[in-house]
């Protein structure tokens, strides 16, 4: 009987120890220790047709491997446990020691930045920084400045008309100085920059769209020498300390008298290169003294008040500052041209 019980224990020892679920040890408590129909049980239940003299060891034995096989499969349930919450951590597991992965970051356009930049300056200058809208009237656009009906600038070829006649997309940044005029009293001190539009053939230099930034200085006593100290200011900021600037006398209906604005080459400093077609100068823009008639236009009394404009090609002094030589890069949206700046 007692060899029967040792058998019995060694074989449910080797089973638990083979059990490896929670299905499994269900399973083995009932083979065993089973109310019912346990191995163990039956052998407890059979106890009273043992002879007197063994039924107390037998007894005894049998109660001592119960509680040992209970402890047992007590201690596998909870050794499963922490094996499966091991698994389960280990499957979570992370290396918080790793480095983190760094977003890519974005940043401004080189346009962007040209135009930030040269407002700043103007800023220091006591400039207000204004937008106005790309779709414009004819009147803005045109009437206002002083543009007659047959002055090339309306020819149909340059503009990009909306309504023909009334609406286009801005082909100066001018109109929005009229706004500004029209809405303030002088003293008035503004720059423009924006997107302009012209109905034009595209190549290296030439897009349909591009930025500008117009100035505007109103007050009383304004020369031509503030609009070239203004303009001197702008290039040794923006260019270089040591650039000169140069008017050259021209012609533009809203400007009297008118000048385009050379500054020396950056690239070769006056020298001469491929760059300023070896002349050591590069046009930027064109100025001038604010015509009498745009002044009247926005009720200005031009015995009392006068003033300078101009305008300045955005593009051009990125190519300049960047070293770029090809317009198109701007507007193609090509990483690996933006990320350089
Ligand atoms: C230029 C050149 C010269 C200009 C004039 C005005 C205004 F509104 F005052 F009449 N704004 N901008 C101007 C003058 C623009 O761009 C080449």
């Amino acid at each position: 009987m007692l060899d029967q019980l040792e058998a019995l224990r060694q074989k449910a020892v080797a089973d638990l120890e083979a059990s490896g679920d929670t299905a499994a040890l269900n399973a083995w408590n009932a083979t065993y220790l089973g109310r019912q129909d346990g191995a163990l049980t039956a052998i407890l239940r059979g106890l009273k047709d043992v002879p007197g003299d063994q039924r107390k060891i037998v007894g005894q034995r049998a109660n001592a491997i119960k509680v040992e096989l209970e402890e047992l499969l007590a201690a596998r349930r909870s050794a499963l446990a922490a094996g499966e919450l091991a698994r389960a951590l280990q499957a979570e597991r992370i290396d918080v020691t790793l480095p983190g992965r760094a977003e890519p970051r974005g940043g401004l356009h080189p346009i962007t930045q040209t135009i930030r930049d040269i407002c700043a300056v103007f800023a220091e200058m006591g400039f207000h920084t204004v937008e106005g809208p790309e779709v414009e009237t004819d009147y803005y656009n045109f009437q206002a400045l002083n543009i007659p009906a047959d002055h090339p600038a309306r020819d149909m070829q340059d503009t990009f008309w909306i309504v023909p006649g009334q609406l286009l997309l801005r082909t100066q940044t001018s109109p929005n100085q009229i706004r500004i005029m029209e809405q303030t009293r002088p003293p008035v001190r503004a720059v423009v920059p924006g997107k302009v539009y012209r109905n034009e053939a595209t190549d290296a230099t030439h897009e349909a769209m591009f930025h500008q930034i117009e100035g505007l200085l109103i007050d009383k006593t304004t020369t031509m020498r503030d609009l070239r100290g203004c303009l001197e200011r702008f290039a040794h900021a923006i260019f270089d300390p040591a650039s000169k600037v140069r008017f050259r006398p021209s012609y533009f209906p809203f400007t009297e008298p008118s000048a385009e604005v050379d500054v020396t080459c950056i690239v070769c400093r006056g020298a001469g290169c491929r760059v300023c077609k070896y002349s050591g100068w590069v046009e930027i823009g064109g100025s001038g003294m604010v015509h009498p008639q745009v002044l009247r236009n926005v009720n200005y009394d031009p015995a009392v008040y006068r003033g300078f404009a101009f305008g300045i090609g955005v593009e051009r002094i990125a190519m300049m500052r960047y070293g770029i030589n090809e317009i198109r890069l701007f507007s193609q949206n090509d990483l690996r041209f933006l990320s350089q700046f």
